[in-house]
């Protein structure tokens, strides 16, 4: 069976995740799962990053030890991950004991090599940031990632040789369009970080003590990208000397989601750490847009930070994962407000998907009594359903495969909505007024193994609503293959009792 190992960015343990970070973990859900229902051997991680001096000072704030700070946050965000029914295989902090001994070996080893060396820095620094800046990549004199002040920083610290990487670097990301994605993010890697020329990398901190010593120095702690970027190789079993077999099943990484904020991380540090341990790279990054609230920055000090287990105790943990998934395009940020998201529930969920569903099983238990039917009489509108319904599995797995993810879910609605044109042009009630008992088994049967179909497909993105149309069809047919063929809905078995999957919000809630 083929790999597959997708992993999330490990978020930081400064405070709860609001609904953008869940994004994330969502969208790599969405992935991880459709990969298994190809029949990947999937391997998903998610987790936190728990090091430096944010947390420290955050913890320190609250008058609590930062292991005791961290260990609240990761659980809430665990929490979090589990509300939105993620299927990570592995949660993983930074203060574990296996990746903390391993990063102090990865720092050894590039110290030995002569890829990390020891140097006075001066510079300037942004603490929300944990970054370094000189001067002429400050905006306006500010951080460029967070627009906030920055401070004149001087200390004896490490240094990785990330200009001897330089040249490979550039090589490598114009060779290889498909490492970097989407491409506007590989344009400004190259343009703006590379080209103009790669400094070497501080990778100490000696001004705070909440992070991995440097086991000979320590009064070093290890800078917090080095720590977090290694998670995705100590949790499989990377070791200097001795790597697992989990290791060499599932490195190279097949896909590391990341938002867009941290690509170059990913794509300029992460790769030269991975050659100077002359590991091979992940096969792809792909750096996600980014959700916005009310088309403005998520914030939690803005105080418009929404949280996704609100939201879900509101609307249910389905409709949250439909609206980041479907919102949110391959290259441009998405945006979320109540109204919208209570406007794509309505049209969306009620409607199109609930209606159709309900509409449906509840016609077979008036006409049919439950029990699944079927004839010959068939009509030229039932191939122009069929052939849609058909030709959604490559439509969705072309998307998928892309990481169109938003364009896949649309795919996959597009069956539905076909369906309820087909209701449309067949009037199922009016067959049963004229008694035309033949062609209405046919059509309600059409109908039935269309929706099974979709809930197939639909499965990825909202499983819980795809186990509950699996449970009123009563049926087992719910692989991949099964969606081969149209026809796998027995004919004799009885359907369960319709329920309705979403209830339409009124206006004045
Ligand atoms: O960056 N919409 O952690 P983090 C979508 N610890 N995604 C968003 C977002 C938004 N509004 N805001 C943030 C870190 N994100 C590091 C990662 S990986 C080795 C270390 C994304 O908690 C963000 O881009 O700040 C990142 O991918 C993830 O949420 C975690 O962010």
């Amino acid at each position: 069976m083929e790999k597959y190992y997708i992993s999330t960015a490990i978020a930081y343990t400064s405070g709860k995740p609001h609904i953008g970070n869940t994004y994330e973990i969502i969208l790599a859900d969405a992935i991880a799962r459709f990969k298994r229902l190809q029949g990947y051997d999937v391997y998903f991680q998610t987790g936190t990053d728990e090091h430096g001096e944010k947390i420290e000072l955050k913890a320190k704030d609250q008058g609590k030890t930062p292991k005791e700070f961290v260990d609240e946050v990761a659980s809430e965000i665990k929490r979090i991950w589990d509300t939105m029914n993620t299927s990570y295989d592995r949660f993983v902090r930074t203060t574990d004991e296996i990746h903390e001994k391993q990063v102090q070996k990865i720092f050894k080893k590039m110290y030995d090599k002569g890829d990390i060396y020891l140097d006075e820095y001066k510079g300037l620094y942004c603490t929300p940031c944990e970054s370094f800046w000189t001067e002429s990549q400050l905006v306006d004199g500010k951080c460029p990632d967070c627009g906030r002040e920055v401070s004149e920083k001087s200390e004896q610290a490490y240094f990785f040789r990330l200009s001897k990487y330089q040249d490979r670097l550039e090589k490598f990301l114009t060779e290889n369009p498909n490492f970097l994605q989407p491409d506007s993010r590989r344009n400004e890697m190259l343009n703006n970080f590379i080209k103009p020329g790669l400094q070497d990398l501080c990778v100490s901190r000696t001004s705070f003590d909440w992070g991995i010593p440097v086991d000979f120095d320590p009064k070093h702690v290890v800078y917090v990208w080095l720590d977090a970027l290694t998670n995705y190789i100590t949790n499989i079993g990377y070791d200097v000397d001795n790597p697992s077999e989990e290791f060499k099943k599932y490195w190279p990484a097949d896909l590391h989601l990341i938002g867009k904020d941290i690509v170059r991380f990913h794509s300029i540090y992460w790769p030269a750490f991975l050659w100077s341990l002359d590991i091979e790279l992940p096969k792809q990054i792909f750096g996600h847009p980014w959700l916005l609230t009310n088309n403005d920055k998520i914030g939690k000090s803005r105080g418009n930070a929404i949280y996704a287990d609100d939201l879900a105790e509101q609307y249910g943990v389905d409709a949250v994962r439909y609206y980041v998934l479907h919102e949110i395009p391959f290259a441009n940020d998405g945006n979320l407000t109540y109204e919208l998201l209570e406007e794509r529930y309505n049209s969306d969920l009620a409607n199109i998907l609930g209606n159709l569903v309900n509409r449906t099983i509840s016609m077979n238990k008036k006409y049919f009594d439950n029990i699944v039917s079927n004839s010959d009489v068939t009509d030229t509108v039932d191939e122009d359903l069929i052939n849609t319904v058909m030709g959604a599995k490559g439509k969705v797995e072309k998307c998928m495969d892309d990481l169109r993810v938003a364009d896949a879910i649309d795919e996959v609605f597009n069956i539905f909505k076909r369906c309820n044109k087909y209701i449309d042009e067949t009037t199922p009630w009016i067959l049963a007024k004229e008694e035309n008992k033949d062609r209405l088994k046919k059509v309600i049967y059409n109908l039935l193994e269309s929706i099974r179909i979709g809930a197939v497909l639909l499965h990825s993105f909202l499983p819980t609503t795809s186990e509950e149309i699996f449970r009123q069809l009563n049926t087992t047919e719910t692989s991949y293959d099964s969606i081969n063929e149209f026809g796998k809905l027995k004919v004799g078995d009885t359907l369960n009792d319709p329920k309705p999957l979403f209830i339409r919000i009124e206006k004045e809630k």
